[in-house]
This record gives C-alpha cells, sequence and structure tokens, in this order.
C-alpha cells in the first residue's frame, strides 16, 4: 500500500481551523482513506473536546470500511485517560489496520505510548510523514511540553529607518505614531487570539492605555499581563476595566484598598532576572504562549536575556528620523510577507530561533 503526503497535508490543513480555540492543546487534523479516497476527515475543534481522530472516525458514513482503511493524523494519537478516552484504544477497537502518524507527541502522558500501543495490536505504524511541518505547526505545545516554559512572541512595528515611535512623556499630549495599517492592525488581533497572555511594558501602559483585546478578529482575549514596578498604573486605564483579566507584576503589592477586582498582583524581584522570574510564574498561571507587545525596553530586556522564541516585525516603508530605537535582533527572517493591497507597510515575518 502506497502511501500519500497529500493525505497529511490534508491533516495539516484540517488542523488549523482549530487556530484560535484548541490553546492550550494542539492543533491536530485526521482523514481516513479507503482505496485512495478520503472517507472521512475531523480536526480538534476545541480545548476540552472530541480530539481529531475521534472525529474523523465518526465522519465515515460506511464504518464496516474502516477495516480495509488507512488513518492518516498528524499527531500521535493520545494513549492516556485525559478529558476524552484514548484515541489509540478507539483506533485499535475499530480494527484500523493502518495508521500514519506526522509526528510523536511530546506530552510525557503520550509521548510514544500511543505508538506501542497500536503496534503491540497489529497496526502497521508509519511514523514522521511531514513531520517537520507538523512540528511547526504545533511549535508552541512542543516547546510547552519540552521545556516547561511559556512560548514567546515579540511583537512590534517600526520605521525603516528603525524607530518605533517619537519619543513621548506620560501627560504630553502626544499621540504615538501609526505604523501599521488596517490590514496589519488586524492581522495582529489574529494573533492576539492565539496566544494566553499579551504583555507590556509600564511606559507602554502608560502612554498608550492600551486594551490589548482582540475586539478585531474573533475568538478569546488572552489575559493581559502588565509590568506595574511602583504601582503607578491609574485605576482607571484600559487594562483594569475588568472586561478581560490582567496580571501585574509589582516589586510590593498594594494596599488591599488601591487593589483592582479582576487584577491579580504577582510580586517578583526587580534585582534579579525579571525576564525569568516573569515566564516561570506566568507557567505556573498555565499562560502556555505569551505575545510581548512593546514597548522597546521590555522588547530589549527578552532580547538581551535570550528568552524569545519568534518575532513578528512590522516594517514601515517611512522614515522617522528620529525617536524611540526599536530593538535590535540577530538573526535571519525567515520569511517575509508582503500583504497584498498593502501599499506603504511589509509585515517582516518571523524571525524564530531556538531557545531551550
Ligand atoms: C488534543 N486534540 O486531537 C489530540 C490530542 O485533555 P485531553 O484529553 O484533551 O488530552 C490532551 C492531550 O492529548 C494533548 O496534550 C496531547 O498530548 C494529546 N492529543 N490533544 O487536544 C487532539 N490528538
Ligand atoms: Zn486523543
Amino acid at each position: 500500500m502506497e502511501l500519500n503526503p497529500l493525505f497529511m497535508e490534508r491533516c495539516l490543513q484540517l488542523a488549523r481551523n482549530g487556530e484560535g480555540f484548541t490553546k492550550p492543546n494542539p492543533l491536530v487534523g485526521a482523514v481516513v482513506v479507503h482505496n485512495g479516497k478520503i472517507i472521512g476527515e475531523g480536526f480538534h475543534r476545541q480545548y476540552g473536546e472530541a480530539h481529531a481522530e475521534v472525529n474523523a472516525i465518526a465522519s465515515v458514513e460506511d464504518s464496516t470500511l474502516l477495516r480495509e482503511s488507512t488513518l492518516y493524523v498528524s499527531l500521535e494519537p493520545c494513549a492516556h485517560h485525559g478529558k476524552t478516552p484514548p484515541c489509540a484504544e478507539l483506533i485499535i477497537n475499530r480494527e484500523i489496520p493502518r495508521v500514519v502518524v506526522a509526528t510523536g507527541d511530546p506530552n510525557p502522558k503520550v509521548s510514544g505510548k500511543g505508538i506501542a500501543m497500536m503496534r503491540e495490536s497489529g497496526i502497521e505504524v508509519t511514523l514522521g510523514m511531514l513531520e517537520k511541518e507538523a512540528r511547526e505547526l504545533n511549535r508552541i505545545f512542543f516547546v510547552n511540553q519540552l521545556y516547561n516554559r511559556p512560548y514567546i512572541i515579540l511583537k512590534w512595528a517600526q520605521s525603516s529607518d528603525g524607530f518605533m515611535d517619537y519619543i513621548r512623556k506620560p501627560g504630553d499630549g502626544k499621540s504615538p505614531v501609526i505604523i501599521s495599517n488596517t490590514m496589519t492592525h488586524t492581522i495582529v488581533h489574529k494573533f492576539r487570539t492565539q496566544v494566553q497572555g499579551i504583555m507590556v511594558g509600564t511606559n507602554t501602559a502608560l502612554l498608550d492605555n492600551p486594551q490589548l483585546t482582540a475586539r478585531k478578529w474573533f475568538g478569546d482575549d488572552p489575559v493581559r499581563v502588565v509590568i506595574d514596578r511602583e504601582n503607578k498604573i491609574p485605576a482607571d486605564a484600559s487594562l483594569f476595566d475588568g472586561t478581560v483579566p490582567t496580571i501585574v507584576f509589582t516589586a510590593s503589592l498594594p494596599s488591599a484598598t488601591a487593589k483592582k477586582e479582576y487584577v491579580k498582583y504577582i510580586e517578583i524581584d526587580f534585582t534579579g532576572n525579571i525576564c525569568k522570574q516573569i515566564s516561570d510564574r506566568l507557567y505556573d498561571e498555565k499562560i502556555y504562549s505569551l505575545l510581548i507587545e512593546g514597548g522597546a525596553q521590555l522588547l530589549a530586556s527578552f532580547i538581551e536575556k535570550e528568552m524569545w522564541d519568534e518575532a513578528y516585525v512590522e516594517i514601515a516603508e517611512k522614515e522617522l528620523q528620529s525617536g524611540v530605537e526599536a530593538p535590535a535582533i540577530q538573526g535571519d527572517a525567515a520569511s517575509f510577507r508582503k500583504y497584498p493591497g498593502s501599499v506603504q507597510f511589509h509585515l517582516k515575518s518571523k524571525i524564530t530561533r531556538n531557545f531551550h
């Protein structure tokens, strides 16, 4: 029986339909192939709901054909009783004779056990088809499972000559330079739905009074995270409006009366490595992916500590000639996307690196 990578490509395509909804669980797609034709498809739609394999198997109209079919799936079928029963067990019970898997599951509860269970039952298992693509798709999940830390994405927009904004001070009434256009702005909101946390530094919170919500896309808003060493962000700031939970990293907890509803205060030691403390504490809070949107100083700290996985840098064609310098990143742009219809701006996306 010849195996066809196009079927695995279809799995990855299906998996992407879950983008924004499965976090912190992986994006997974599966297809059932009979005599070279797809007779069933499924993907993981929503955190806590049925896994891809379950949906694909359930979608097959004539279930007797399962005994002569091949199941393609983009992640090793699970072997554990989690929110759902083990998929490897389902595959065995439905007597599917062949399974093709893109990549092993890094989750220690599964890791190799799903493959072993199926092989022990006599199923012919092929592992590693489009493995690189499948791991790339679930890079957040892999980093979480392998290194027990959040996946960190840096994001900023800059002029062609490397400035993020004019120099502004709280209270001086100057508006920020608008670098993003409508399209890239919307894309950023889409990114926001794909992460669990979004962070800015104190200056950005004071100067821009951001909401940090994904209101221009559909999906969940990430938890907002802000650094406020001296608790000087005012109570009426948008970050404290209660529409979305907010975490504040501070040097000392505010008095009970100054504490705001919907806000969780976490004390850290500002004389130490704050990036590491933030990463560790957010992971404890089950925030497994973090988008850092500025300002320059906070981004530079994470770059300096080499604590980032990916950077989205939007580069405008116009020059500013002076202002707040954008952080400098050593490394290559893995790809460079120019959006059609975007006359002035490029989104240089994305620079990736290995950080363990
Ligand atoms: C998913 N969707 O399609 C597959 C997953 O808590 P549970 O029961 O949903 O189990 C989550 C784990 O199951 C997850 O960490 C991963 O190891 C494995 N596979 N998860 O959410 C899927 N195939
Ligand atoms: Zn499963």
